[in-house]
């Protein structure tokens, strides 16, 4: 269990008792199926945690030498715009954000498509714990332990038809409780996709969970995506629909500004935003104002497991 490795949580960053006491209802059911280890686990962890752990095995394939961002740090520099634009909104107004009961519809070309609840997702497969980069188009970067179980289980489990070519993700939407939602920049629901072959890519997690414990609101609970050689917004949080089809989906990002994001948005320093360079990034928490800025790395430093995907593609055409 990876939970002991991660920095005691700030006082500053524990949920207001009501949240969590029903985060915690919700989640015990779930979490004792996945785990398959007692629930009062929690109660024993040597740190006072505001959300229920969700016990994982770390994969060794998927760990990392790099230092892990400070949870304190990757739980209040958000962007989850249905809670506002600045990167402080999302940790201020997602707490109200209803997460139980919670199902995902899973749609479209499938043999069998279905309406699963949260707890039959947590249990389908053992949650692994798996670090990954995450890199922002705005130039940012973190480090994160994630929990989840490749999304390609699923995938299987609902039989995709001869004619799924894609998959879309459509991310929740609360009215009373996203005052984001009032913003005209996207046209809501967030809608993300991958291709067929990038969703079944093992990289690919349909992530519950980060630090030890169950995914903070503001950071997509309680299920997202995380495609981690992808810049950061593909990665849809707080999903409610995964739609198989046949035609490439549009995502919010293409609808909103074509020149500015395409399908693909692989992390790639060659090719710039048409508004900034993709050269470097920033490493969330790593020095001050005039720490270095890291070189980024071609598909996020993942170039030796995806790049096959997209050999003979002209990445600057499909960006
Ligand atoms: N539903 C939804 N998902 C979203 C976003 C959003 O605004 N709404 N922002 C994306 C962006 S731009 C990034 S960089 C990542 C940030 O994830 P994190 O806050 O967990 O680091 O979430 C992505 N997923
Ligand atoms: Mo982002």
């Amino acid at each position: 269990m990876g939970i002991y490795r991660y920095p005691k949580p700030q006082a500053t960053e524990i949920t207001p008792k009501e949240v969590w006491q029903n985060r915690r209802r919700f989640m015990s059911a779930g979490a004792m199926v996945a785990g398959g280890l007692a629930w009062p686990f929690a109660s024993s962890v040597a740190h006072a945690s505001a959300l229920a752990a969700l016990p994982s095995t770390p994969n060794p394939e998927f760990m990392s030498v790099e230092k892990i961002t400070e949870r304190v740090q990757a739980t209040t520099y958000n962007n989850f715009y249905e809670f506002g634009m600045d990167k402080s909104d999302p940790e201020r107004y997602a707490g109200q954000m209803k997460v139980s009961p919670w199902s995902v519809q899973v749609e479209g070309e499938v043999g069998k498509p279905g309406t699963y609840a949260i707890e039959d997702l947590l249990a389908l497969e053992p949650m692994q714990e798996r670090i990954y980069r995450l890199r922002c188009v705005e130039g940012w970067s973190m480090v994160i332990p994630w929990i989840g179980y490749p999304l390609s289980a699923l995938l299987s489990k609902v039989e995709p038809t001869g004619n799924a070519k894609y998959v879309e993700f459509i991310t929740d939407m609360q009215p009373e409780v996203m005052p984001g939602l009032k913003s005209s920049v996207i046209d809501w629901p967030y809608r993300e996709g991958l291709r067929m072959d990038e969703a079944m890519h093992p990289l690919t997690l349909l992530t519950f969970g980060m630090y030890g414990e169950v995914l903070p609101n503001q950071n997509g609970a309680p299920v997202r995506i995380v495609v981690p050689w992808k810049y950061g917004f593909k990665s849809a949080k707080s999903i409610v629909t995964i739609r198989l089809t046949e035609k490439q989906p549009t995502s919010s990002w293409m609808q909103s500004a074509p020149r500015e994001y395409g399908f693909y948005s692989n992390v790639n320093p060659t090719v710039p935003h048409p508004r900034w360079s993709q050269a470097t990034e920033r490493r969330i928490g790593e020095g001050g104002l005039f720490a270095p800025r890291r070189k980024t790395l071609m598909f996020n430093g993942y170039e030796e497991q995806v790049a096959s995907m997209y050999s003979g593609m002209d990445l600057a055409k499909f960006y």
